[in-house]
């Protein structure tokens, strides 16, 4: 039995300003199993998940819809714990960072970094990227802008802060990784921190004046003018759900079994986070799990490519628990992943349907035949000794796994059993065994199998629950933490029952269920459910209208043109869309308007597109155009319209 008793759980919190996707799933499935697996095992159990709402990034995604960032976040966040709640997602709590008592104890950790002398105010000059929330010196950049981690452009920004005294603990923190060979898995990824700290730290400015959004400081510091640097307050969260700074509630849970973060998020995990702790004088994690990124078709996802896994989609089409049980198999914690429709059907018709389903099956159809559907073990031990020697072994070798993070090592082996089961009746072929009037051994063979079958639903309950709990049920017995003492740490058997037929758990599947939608073919697209025999709609892809409205329109009043001189196509424009200042937007409309003619006219603008670079100019935005063979016209509104109005 492990020695911690209390299990605590975290997932990162995620942004809110996109939807989730395959990436955010995928951590958030593991963190799950491994909650259920403690919990499973009679320990106690708290797993945080939630999402990510301050910063200047989210106040901008609001702004572009033209929403109040709280309202923006309320949207987004709950469209996250929907999700997690349609796939059974057994948190304990949902966090916000928009939470009131988050927010005092990230105050309350503030206070108490200060008293103790590990932050002060000075000035800060530098490269920042919105995107990732993060300065960057300017020997990281990429052609000295643009930003190493996302490769969008960088802006100077140049502010009074507060700085935390990350310098002072380069030497704890090298002592940390030091003595806890696991605090960091896999081990490469913390030879990779470790490499990283001895090259030294520099103080971290953790407050920002240049935007709202954000944790005030505490009132005793009379400086309204800073809110909290947003990964100060995110990483804050998984302290303040156990009640840190308001009631301790939960406390006890802390520190963490896992966090389990993506490769992405290492840095401010392995490196910030346990310095904030030392700071309050809090343990640190037994474990930080970095996972490594998810591709679709050996290709990075993105929105602009249109090739973005959505979660939803995939469960589906291919069914929940299948989902989980292929992202769990198919991919070496810590390494990349690639997802493939090819590669989740070989799973699911062959672990799942082959190896797993089909036993099952061979043990219905076999009972049922010769026994009526009762089976019993109490002889399996007379006459397949071998065989159970050898799946207790693989069982022994299972329990640390999960923690230390090995979870496709963990499933490859827990397959073992399953093959030793099907082996075992080639081999003995109880159809000869009963001719021969062996029944003692054949009974016992169903017994074997049963048993195995009910060992392995044990251990493959956290990843699969409701099909495991399927399989006990035709096994006549339920998965709980009493049966795994029984018949996982006591190696009992399995009463005598009668089995239970149930439909098959893993049909066959032929062809790929979701018709991709090829990034540059979009409109040639399909989707199967939906195409059926509305012509219009033949040959382009069906959206909802949650979709649409990610898309954000705006009436537009150019205020400024001018041709590019180098260019046939391009006019460079300034466009007031009803924010501080016109956005730049380079059209390919110059065969058709001139500077004069687009001048103080309104136009339809895409308001949330990424910018682009053309020629070198940056544009950001994109004006709604119709072209035929007789050419291009723009999309107005029919009446003038105020400046920044939503099209919708
Ligand atoms: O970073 N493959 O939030 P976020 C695998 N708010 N995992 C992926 C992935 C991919 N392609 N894309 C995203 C943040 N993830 C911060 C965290 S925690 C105090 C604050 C997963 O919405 C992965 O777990 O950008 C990654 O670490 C996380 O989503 C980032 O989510």
């Amino acid at each position: 039995m492990s020695c911690h008793f209390k299990s605590y759980i975290t997932t990162p919190i995620y942004y809110v300003n996109d939807i989730a996707h395959i990436g955010h799933a995928y951590t958030t499935i593991i963190a799950d199993s491994l909650a259920r697996y403690a919990r499973l095992i009679g320990q106690e159990t708290f797993f945080l998940t939630g999402t990510d709402e301050h910063g200047q990034k989210i106040e901008e995604s609001a702004k572009l819809r033209g929403k109040e960032p709280q309202a923006y976040a309320d949207e987004i966040s709950a469209t996250f714990k929907n999700l997690w709640d349609d796939f059974d997602i057994s948190y304990d709590k949902f966090i916000r960072t928009t939470d009131k008592d988050h927010k005092i104890g990230v105050q309350k950790a503030f206070t108490t970094m200060h008293k103790r002398g590990d932050i002060y105010k000075d000035k800060y000059k530098g490269h920042y990227c919105i995107s990732c929330e993060t300065f960057f010196p300017k020997t990281q950049l990429v052609d000295d802008e643009f930003c190493p981690e996302c490769g969008k452009s960088t802006s100077i920004v140049e502010e009074e802060s507060y700085f935390f005294r990350l310098s002072a603990y380069q030497d704890k923190l090298l002592a940390w990784y030091e003595n806890n060979p696991d605090c960091i898995l896999p081990k490469s990824k913390r030879n990779e921190v470790i490499r990283f700290v001895e090259g030294g730290l520099e103080d971290l400015s953790i407050t920002r004046t240049s935007f709202d959004w954000g944790v005030k400081l505490p009132d005793d510091f009379n400086d309204s003018k800073h809110v909290m640097y947003v990964w100060l307050d995110a990483l804050m969260n998984y302290v303040t759900a156990l009640g840190y700074g308001t009631d301790d509630k939960n406390m006890d849970f802390w520190p963490a079994r896992v966090q389990l973060i993506g490769k992405d998020i290492l840095r401010f995990h392995a490196i910030y986070w346990p310095a904030f702790l030392m700071s309050l004088d809090l343990p640190l994690p037994k474990h930080i799990g970095a996972h490594g990124w998810w591709t679709r078709n050996g290709e990075k996802m993105s929105k602009s490519k249109g090739n973005v896994v959505n979660p939803r989609e995939v469960a589906d089409a291919y069914g929940l628990e299948n989902f989980r049980y292929f992202m769990l198999r198919e991919v070496p914690f810590g390494g990349d992943g690639d997802f493939s429709q090819k590669a989740l059907i070989d799973r699911i018709n062959s672990d799942l349907g082959n190896d797993l389903g089909n036993l099952l099956n061979r043990l219905i159809g076999m009972s049922g035949k010769y026994f009526d559907g009762r089976v019993e073990s109490d002889k399996v031990a007379n006459h397949y000794q071998a065989e159970l020697n050898e799946v207790n072994e693989s069982l022994a070798k299972l329990e640390p796994m999960l923690f230390e993070l090995q979870i496709h090592r963990y499933l490859e082996e827990l397959w073992r059993p399953l093959s030793v089961a099907n082996k075992a009746i080639d081999k003995y072929q109880p159809w000869t065994m009963m001719k021969e009037d062996r029944i003692e051994e054949t009974m016992a063979l169903n017994g074997l199998i049963a048993t195995i079958l009910a060992k392995v639903s044990i251990m493959l309950h956290a990843i699969m629950p409701k099909t495991t709990q399927n399989i006990a049920m035709a096994l006549g017995f339920e998965i709980n933490p009493e049966s795994f003492v029984k018949l996982i740490r006591n190696d009992e058997i399995l009463e005598t029952f009668i089995i239970e037929k149930i439909p098959p758990l893993f049909p066959r599947v032929e062809e790929e269920l979701i018709v991709e939608i090829k990034p540059e073919k979009v409109e040639k697209a399909t989707v199967k459910k939906e195409s059926k025999k509305e012509d219009k709609n033949e040959g382009v892809a069906l959206i909802g209208i949650d979709q649409f409205f990610q898309t954000s329109l705006k009436i537009g009043t150019v205020v400024g043109a001018e041709e590019v001189s180098k260019s046939k196509k391009l006019l460079l424009l300034q466009v007031d869309i009803g924010e501080d200042k016109p956005r730049q937007v380079v059209a390919g409309i110059k065969e058709w308007y001139s500077a004069q003619d687009i001048l103080n006219t309104q136009v339809c603008v895409v308001a949330n597109l990424q910018p682009a670079k053309l020629m070198g100019m940056k544009s950001e935005g994109m004006l709604l155009a119709a072209k035929d063979a007789d050419g291009l016209c723009l999309i107005r509104p029919e009446k003038p319209k105020t400046t920044g109005t939503s099209i919708s």
